[in-house]
């Protein structure tokens, strides 16, 4: 059956794909409240024709961008929410009132996700930290501006973040809090390791071996602090565990054009140079102390336990 998608979702499909959605937590967001939408786009003919269309637009927003295991874990939450309902014997309106709200819990939980990592992680944070965190999460940051918010005092680096510069937006948020905030490029992160206490970092997905896939040179930042016994830290919400990798799957590192590495003009002068551009990398346990979810505080060690615990997997 082909079906026809709103423009609505395909714009969201466009954002998350051209990263003007970006970062974990929200492009999960962003397709749950499109497939929100979506759910009353049309007039469907009966709840088996309802279901297929959800389920190929959920399809259709995982294909827009590979890494982050927040975006089909969101979706497939709405997609299961489908089934539950026609179990449940919900006549078309009740089950799509009752997957719409399913899409308003996912996002309200999110959210409230984000700012219990903040309160859990903030009790990390001592006064006079240095704090360093590289790309734009913002569960990271919540760690950060609860501490502050708490009224610890503490200094922070952002790294920049090449190629696309999300460093720039975190140091500009934290500036905005009033956080004394030090942007460096990603190369001088270990000049300035030994002055730092604490490594503050996202995810996009945790494997259930509690390795971490976060921005590009997230690896490197944590092998650097791990020479310099500083302490690593992800923060990141029970919904970026990736279940694919408890049957064996790896995480798929997205890899983007060349052009955001170097400008198409110099490429085509020099045609021998290749350019490798991948957006992710795998931090493995051993460089990380521990991950704050909104479940509390986990050794990447015991990830595997609230992953099933979490999946109900005996
Ligand atoms: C963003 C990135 C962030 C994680 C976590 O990458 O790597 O650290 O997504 O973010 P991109 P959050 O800019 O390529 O999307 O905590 O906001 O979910």
């Amino acid at each position: 059956m082909s079906v026809e998608f709103s423009p609505q979702l395909k714009q969201t499909f466009e954002d998350i794909r051209s990263m003007k959605v970006r970062g974990a937590g929200r492009l999960a967001r962003a397709a749950v409240a499109s497939l929100k939408e979506e759910v009353f786009y049309v007039n469907d003919e009966s709840v088996d024709k309802f279901a297929m269309r959800i389920q190929k637009a959920g399809e259709y927003l995982k294909s827009s961008r590979p890494t982050a295991v927040s975006l089909p874990n969101g979706i497939n939450t709405i997609v299961k929410s489908v089934q539950k309902g026609i179990q449940m014997k919900l006549d078309l309106d009740q089950l799509k009132e009752f997957v719409s709200k399913t899409a308003d819990d996912f996002i309200q939980k999110s959210i409230e996700a984000q700012k219990k990592i903040g309160e859990i992680g903030a009790k990390r944070i001592t006064n006079g930290d240095t704090i360093l965190t590289h790309c734009n999460s913002q569960s990271a940051l919540s760690v950060i501006k609860t501490a502050f918010k708490e009224g610890k005092s503490f200094k922070v680096f952002a790294t920049e973040t090449r190629p696309r510069y999300q460093g720039r937006l975190t140091a500009k948020w934290l500036a905005d809090e009033g956080i004394d905030v030090t942007l460096i490029t990603d190369g001088a992160a270990r000049l300035y390791m030994r002055k730092v206490d604490k490594v503050v970092v996202g995810a996009d997905a945790i494997a259930v071996n509690g390795a971490v896939v976060n921005k590009i040179g997230t690896s490197t930042v944590a092998a650097i602090a791990k020479e310099s016994r500083s302490r690593v830290m992800v923060a990141a919400e029970t919904y970026k565990i990736s279940p694919q990798t408890y049957f064996g799957e790896l995480i798929e590192i997205e890899i983007r054009s060349p052009y955001e590495v170097a400008p198409k003009g110099w490429l085509d002068k020099h045609p021998k140079i290749k350019v490798l551009n991948p957006a992710f990398d795998v931090t493995p346990p051993e460089y990380i102390d521990f991950i704050i979810t909104e479940k509390g505080i986990y050794p990447p060690q015991g990830i595997i336990m609230l992953f099933k615990e979490l999946y109900e997997v005996q």
